[in-house]
């Protein structure tokens, strides 16, 4: 009987998670469009003036509830030295959201070159490995 109670429960109440890491370079919007899916979709959440947003370093986590899939977004700095890091969160994340300023057309291409060297080439055989193991 508590088994089946437990599982109805879980049915009903108990949320997907998923980890969705957003990357990009330095600057690009990622903490913005993490604050503002945040406001968008948590009720409750009052959300942080855009305007005091500075420069991560290292990692900011963010959860966002969307029907009964529950989102945990990582939100990693950009800068150069951190992207080492990337490829590291790539193997335990479900998603990825690459995040281009295409406005700064001078960083286009060294955004490219970042997404290429900063992420596995086979991204998929890595993941399911990573999950497998
Ligand atoms: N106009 C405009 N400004 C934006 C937008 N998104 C971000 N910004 C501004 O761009 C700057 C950098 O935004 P962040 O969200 O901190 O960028 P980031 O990618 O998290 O940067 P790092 O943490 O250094 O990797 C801030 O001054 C933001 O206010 C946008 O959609 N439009
Ligand atoms: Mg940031």
């Amino acid at each position: 009987m508590y088994t089946l109670l437990s599982g109805l429960y879980k049915y009903m109440f108990q949320k997907d998670e998923y980890c969705i890491l957003i990357l990009g370079l330095d600057n690009a919007g990622k903490t913005t469009f993490l604050e503002q899916s945040k406001t968008r979709f948590n009720k409750n959440y009052k959300g942080m003036s855009l305007s005091k947003i500075t420069t991560t370093v290292g990692l900011n986590i963010g959860t966002v509830d969307v029907g009964k899939a529950r989102l945990m977004f990582w939100d990693l700095g950009g800068q150069e030295e951190l992207q080492s890091l990337w490829d590291k969160y790539y193997a335990e994340c479900h998603g990825v959201i690459y995040v281009i300023d295409s406005t700064d057309e001078e960083r286009l291409s060294e955004s490219k070159e970042a997404f290429d060297c900063g992420l596995p080439e086979s991204p998929s055989e890595q993941a399911k490995q990573a999950r497998w193991n």
